[in-house]
């Protein structure tokens, strides 16, 4: 069985985060590894806390996979901080990986979920060595630096991703403003020399919380299956797509996908 590592943040409500990550994994075919990088304290109303965990722990849990499992294809979710990613990319150099980066930012409440110290060392350290980038809307207008109003400006934004030394970017379009040149929930994929589209129906739910990550997780472990990048992409909306028709009313706030 394939081996998938996600390097990510512990969701208390185990809807995004590792949870998620672990519980995509298992369902779509391939063994889910996890190193945690902080622990979030959140439910269905929004995140209330975060707790980085140490230089060390991280390290130790990298060393003790590394030490064992055969890992060819890494997911990075929630990383925190510039610290943290340092470590990471530093662990990761030598090896010969596929590394998909979501580069988590903001939480749906607005909880800081990486440092803006952290986004620079993502774009410095950690996006030259992806295969693939999953950003939504807001992710791809603070790592570009563009803002997103139509299709030029997409393509200005994913054309500024990919320079950063990225193979793939993929720009969620679940985010995108029903007057928007493209419909809400296609996405935009640039892999340096042309774009593709990936459209779907948008379902229209409120309950999406950890979307983004399943949707990231189950790209990654299609691509771990020796699948090609487009056709793990197709696969995964579809995965996500039958989730949304089954997402859950738990809690008092956003509900979650159910898994
Ligand atoms: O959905 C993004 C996300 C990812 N990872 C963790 C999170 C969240 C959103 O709250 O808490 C740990």
């Amino acid at each position: 069985m394939k081996c998938v590592l996600t390097i990510a943040g512990s969701d208390s409500s185990a809807g995004a985060g590792i949870q998620s990550d672990i519980k995509t994994f298992q369902n779509n075919s391939v063994y889910g590894l996890s190193v945690i990088t902080a622990v979030t304290s959140q439910n269905t109303l929004g995140v209330q806390n975060s707790y980085e965990l140490s230089a060390h722990v991280i390290l130790s849990q990298l060393e003790s996979l590394f030490q064992d499992f055969d890992i060819k294809v890494v997911k990075t979710g929630m990383l925190s901080s510039a610290k943290v990613i340092r470590i990471i990319a530093k662990f990761l150099r030598d090896k010969n990986l596929k590394l998909v980066i979501d580069p988590i930012i903001l939480s749906k409440n607005n909880f800081r979920l990486l440092s803006n110290d952290g986004v620079k060392a993502l774009k410095k350290y950690l996006m030259p060595m992806a295969y693939l980038v999953t950003p939504n809307l807001y992710e791809a207008e603070i790592i570009s630096s563009v803002k997103i109003t139509n299709t030029n400006t997409i393509e200005e934004a994913a054309k500024k991703i990919h320079s950063l030394g990225v193979k793939n970017v993929l720009i969620k379009g679940g985010h995108f403003p029903f007057s928007f040149a493209l419909d809400k929930g296609t996405d935009v994929l640039y892999n340096g020399k042309y774009f593709s589209i990936f459209k779907s129906k948008y379902i229209n739910t409120k309950h999406t919380h950890g979307i983004g990550c399943t949707y990231s997780a189950a790209i990654t472990a299609n691509l771990s299956l020796g699948k090609s990048l487009k056709e793990s992409i197709i696969l995964a909306k579809e995965y996500i797509i039958k989730l949304l028709f089954k997402s859950v009313k738990i809690g008092k706030g956003i509900g979650s996908l159910e898994q």
